[in-house]
């Protein structure tokens, strides 16, 4: 299958101009004026490829080719879905999202420029709020396509300014009546994600393909320290009760647990705030998140109650009080065979070298794997690196995976 390498580069050209910072990072928070530009170059892109676009209840851009039956949105077949997400957490990389959308329109581009038809209808999915960068929680767009939450609470999440999801959404300037979000059972034949690997895995294995066969669970609570702020000059050490340092004894202990727990573990403290936030003011007061992920649910329950149970005994050394809140916690997910070899043959198909691999990172495929056969294709990134203005992948290997991508829509189209 022929993929058009110029139009995939210039697409994740443009949409990595979009929200693109000083730094060199791409901040594009979900429903936001980056996210509604990003999402409208998307649409376009979908209606130039000939898809036939919608967009659901919680904002999912939505955009299908007909299949043999000559249907597209009222088709009785079950559809082959492909997709990702375009925003973006604070500074990321370019590819993180956008090369499983553009990918995709590319793929359908490269299935028409063949002549392939297929016999089940093809959809190209843009999932709103994978990273949870806005709202409380994130893969907002499959969770609601998935029913693994509801639509109606999907409208009601509030962000920390406090606007709500239901109003946010007209930023995006939608025309025309929303389709449901929810998918209705037995109507998506299978789904497949296009991603950048975000690890080291196969630039290591110098192979330029994926086939993604588990992905990790994930538990995030935020947590508030609350010490006692005080003269930093003249409080004597054994009088105080510093927020931070409580919090900074916490964050070791959870690399200390995710050491000692192992098999696959790991975790992360990223978001912390200090207040009042004076150089000569001892901490009051902490806020912090930690993100913790592992295989398989029971690992992930040992972190975390190695996380939480380790708050107690802080608090009671350093006399500083604990709030505690589970923000998240989405299930480790295998993926589904009949996807999985469907990309070992499209690679194959392709002539790539590939390998089957857990994913790390968390993806809109885990929720649609609880209602459809799933799987991903990866694609190598450049030092393993991800979530930082440094994210990239060689563009070979992106063309590669658009065109394994290309082959996969074809196989699980149009096997039996
Ligand atoms: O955090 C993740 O694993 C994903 O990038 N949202
Ligand atoms: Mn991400
Ligand atoms: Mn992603």
């Amino acid at each position: 299958m022929k993929v058009d390498e110029t139009r995939l580069l210039a697409d994740l050209e443009h949409l990595g101009k979009i929200g693109l910072g000083p730094e060199g990072g791409i901040t594009r928070r979900a429903l936001s004026r980056e996210d509604a530009a990003a999402r409208a170059y998307v649409a376009d892109r979908m209606r130039a490829a000939g898809l036939e676009v919608r967009h659901d209840e919680v904002g999912n851009l939505r955009g299908r080719r007909k299949g043999r039956d000559g249907a597209a949105w009222d088709s009785a077949v079950p559809v082959v879905m492909t997709g990702s997400h375009l925003d973006s957490v604070p500074s990321g990389g370019k590819l993180d999202g956008p090369l499983g959308v553009v990918g995709a329109v590319c793929a359908i581009e490269s299935l028409n420029a063949a002549g392939v038809t297929t016999k089940r209808p093809l959809e190209v999915i843009v999932f709103v709020g994978e990273e949870g960068s806005r709202f409380r929680r994130g893969t907002i767009g499959s969770a609601a396509v998935s029913g693994h939450v509801s639509v109606a609470d999907v409208l009601e999440l509030v962000d920390p300014d406090g606007a709500v999801y239901k109003d946010a959404l007209a930023t995006y300037g939608d025309e025309g009546a929303a389709i449901p979000a929810r998918a209705a059972a037995g109507s998506i034949h299978a789904f497949v994600e296009l991603h950048v690997e975000q690890g080291g895995v196969l630039e290591a294995a110098a192979l330029p393909i994926g086939a993604v066969t588990t992905i990790a669970g994930l538990v995030q609570r935020a947590v508030t320290f609350l010490g006692d702020a005080n003269h930093a000059g003249a409080t004597p050490m054994n009088l105080r009760h510093d927020a931070f340092l409580a919090a900074a004894e916490w964050a070791l202990g959870i690399e200390r647990g995710a050491r000692e727990i192992g098999g696959g573990v790991v975790g992360t403290v990223g978001k912390l705030t200090v207040e009042p936030g004076g150089k000569n003011i001892i901490p009051g007061r902490v806020d912090a998140i930690c993100d913790l992920r592992a295989p398989t649910p029971v690992l992930l329950s040992a972190l975390d109650d190695y996380v939480v149970s380790s708050l107690h005994g802080i608090g009671e050394k350093r006399g500083v009080e604990l709030e505690q809140q589970l923000l998240q916690r989405v299930e480790p997910g295998p993926m589904h065979e009949l996807a999985i070899v469907a990309v070992q043959r499209a690679a194959a198909e392709a002539g790539l070298g590939h390998m089957r691999m857990p994913s790390g990172a968390i993806h809109d495929a885990l929720h649609m794997a609880e209602i459809a056969p799933s799987s991903m294709i990866f694609v190598p990134s450049i030092g393993g690196k991800s979530h930082c203005p440094t994210e990239a992948t060689d563009p070979r290997h992106l063309a590669q995976g658009v065109a394994v991508l290309a082959h996969t829509l074809a196989i699980l189209a149009n096997d039996p």
